[in-house]
């Protein structure tokens, strides 16, 4: 089954998405995820310069020599470009493969291992009563599972805040990076506040998910959960920069509120240490940035051993060929936890035609062959690359912080 065709499609469907897409000799099509936030002309360009010339002639059905050969292949090993790249070729060859055989790709990965896919939703709000009124919205539609975020009292543009009700939140909202402010010990005093208040409107028989987003000392990240345990968090979410692996130490040693780490993660190098040493309970690295679904299960497979669980990235930035694709592997793999679903809005539809549902609070990839999602290339073309970067983060006297 030789591939005859490999290219690039950028488009902004209501947000940038970058899409791989693979022909073989036998007309069957594949596609991948290789939308990277605020670079997707990085992506765009390694894959269209790099990878797609490699792989014309190539087997399409060789998907663990082609993810050696081009991970192997470059030396310049791991990162965010190049496993964007890689996990766009990965997951189009599993496509690929899926679609000749017939069948949804998670009967190719070993069958449904559950019955559905616990998401959680995104609620947020600039009040703690407009949040309160998104989190009934979401409980509402059924979900069992919700993340909460707030605006910081005293600080004017904070993580994770919605445009308004109903819609996708959207980081990557101009074509400069905005500025944002933070000041840790106003957050550090608000949060505990902010669950405090969700837990008394909404009991404790939902999920209730917290993204810090990598902004806190090791310590003061050990602050947080300590004074959240009573709350009981599904989990805090990147409560330090992750590429520190060893301070998570300092964070086990003083709260046994769950972690959850790794949506920057491109490998398993990134996150082995974290997860031989138990220092999370949630992996979080997802398909499209770390190596497709070949490298992904990899990193199931190890967190398995060490009863870490897992816990993929799936923000509106990441395409509905990636939610998709997550959603296979989600529906098998025994040491599954819980998958990010923040949606998609406006024209994506158009671009992105879905078999994936979403039921009570569960997902599923449908039974379509292969993904279960058709890219439509002619409403790409209607939607041409809009520059988005995602915003940097200043504390009040000016110093660049985590964003
Ligand atoms: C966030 C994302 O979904 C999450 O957990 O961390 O919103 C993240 O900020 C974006 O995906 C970055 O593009
Ligand atoms: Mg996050």
């Amino acid at each position: 089954m030789k591939i005859t065709d490999a290219r690039v499609v950028v488009s902004s469907p209501g947000r940038n998405y970058v899409t791989l897409i693979i022909e073989t000799e036998d007309g069957v099509t594949g596609i991948g995820d290789a939308t990277l936030n605020g670079r997707e002309l990085s992506v765009a360009a390694y894959l269209a310069d790099h990878l797609c010339p490699l792989l014309i002639g190539r087997d399409a059905r060789r998907i663990e020599d082609t993810w050696h050969y081009l991970y192997k292949g470059a030396y310049w090993r791991r990162g965010p470009v190049t496993m964007t790249a890689i996990a766009a070729v990965d997951v189009a060859l599993w496509d690929i493969k899926a679609k000749a055989a017939g069948m949804p790709l998670y009967q190719l990965l070993g069958g449904a291992a559950r019955d559905g896919v616990l998401v959680y939703g995104h609620a947020s709000g600039t009040t703690l009563d407009d949040l309160s009124a998104d989190f009934q919205r979401h409980l509402d539609l059924g979900y069992k599972a919700v993340r909460a975020q707030a605006a910081v009292p005293g600080l004017d543009k904070t993580y994770g805040i919605a445009g308004g009700s109903g819609t996708v939140y959207e980081p990557a909202n101009g074509n400069r990076p905005q500025e944002d402010t933070w000041e840790t010990t106003a957050y550090l005093d608000f949060a505990p506040v902010m669950m405090g208040h969700i837990r008394e409107r909404f009991g404790y028989g939902v999920h209730l998910l917290h993204d810090v987003h990598h902004r806190l000392s090791p310590i003061e990240a050990g602050r947080l959960g300590a004074a959240v345990e009573r709350y009981r968090p599904f989990w805090i979410e990147d409560p330090t920069p992750a590429e520190d692996q060893s301070a998570f130490r300092v964070i086990r040693d003083h709260t046994t509120t769950p972690i959850a780490v790794g949506e920057v993660f491109n490998s398993i190098w990134d996150c082995q240490q974290l997860i031989t040493e138990r220092l999370i309970d949630y992996i979080r690295t997802s398909v499209s940035h770390s190596g497709g679904i070949t490298h992904l299960r990899r990193i199931f497979s190890l967190a398995e051993l060490y009863g870490v669980r897992t816990g993929s990235h799936g923000a509106g930035d990441l395409s509905p060929a990636a939610m998709a694709a997550a959603l296979h592997v989600d529906l098998t793999v025994p040491n599954f936890g819980i998958q990010e679903y923040m949606g998609h809005t406006g024209p994506v539809g158009e671009v992105f035609r879905t078999s994936y549902t979403f039921t009570d609070g569960y997902m599923h990839p449908g039974d379509a062959p292969g993904l279960g999602v058709e890219f439509d290339e002619d409403a790409a073309a209607r939607y041409p690359y809009d520059p988005k970067y995602l915003p940097v983060n200043r504390r009040l006297d000016g110093t660049v912080h985590d964003w």
